[in-house]
């Protein structure tokens, strides 16, 4: 969805992804089954109904155990609406509407876990971005462009080729 083009100096590297699926026969609407924030080493899932998991680096891992642990005992009890939690470098909050992911950099990514995400980026990544939310530059006229910088704007295919030019491989598919 979203990404910097590059690694800039003193701005960190991160990305928004999707993992898509069909729905009821519905070849023509594809549906969000999880959103994944990259970010600091960990990622970041929002999970269908708002669940929440994190990877972190093995540093934090030890570290997050025991908050993990808690975590999951209170979805098993029944919770299915995660704690506000906190991380280094990133906040969870969830107020009953939304899943709001908020790192130290204002990049902010909101979902309901059903239809609807919004990702902010911050002010200094204007123009640097990439991904079929586009380069975030304030001019919607050269956003229809794939990845790879071709103009797409006039291909009645438009949509598909800049969605299709940002597909990104998902490891877990080929197990
Ligand atoms: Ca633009």
């Amino acid at each position: 969805m979203a990404s910097p083009k590059q690694v800039y100096p003193d701005m960190p590297y991160f990305q928004v992804l999707t993992k898509n699926e069909e729905r009821h026969d519905n070849n023509d609407v594809s549906y969000i089954r999880y959103m994944e924030i990259v970010v600091f080493g960990s990622v970041i899932r929002i999970d269908r109904g708002k669940e929440i998991y994190v990877s972190l680096m093995m540093m934090m891992m030890m570290m997050m155990m025991m908050m993990m642990m808690m975590m999951m005992m209170m979805m098993v009890n029944g919770g299915r609406v995660f704690p506000d939690a906190s991380f280094p470098g990133f906040d969870i909050r969830n107020n009953g509407l939304n899943v709001r992911v908020a790192t130290n950099f204002s990049l902010v990514v909101e979902s309901d876990g059903k239809w609807t995400s919004v990702i902010k980026i911050p002010a200094a990544y204007e123009g640097k971005m990439t991904g079929i939310c586009a380069d975030a530059d304030g001019n919607p006229n050269n956003d229809m462009t794939t990845k790879d910088g071709t103009d797409v704007s006039a291909s009645p295919y438009k949509y598909d080729l800049v969605c299709n030019s940002h597909q990104v491989n998902d490891p877990e598919d080929e197990l």
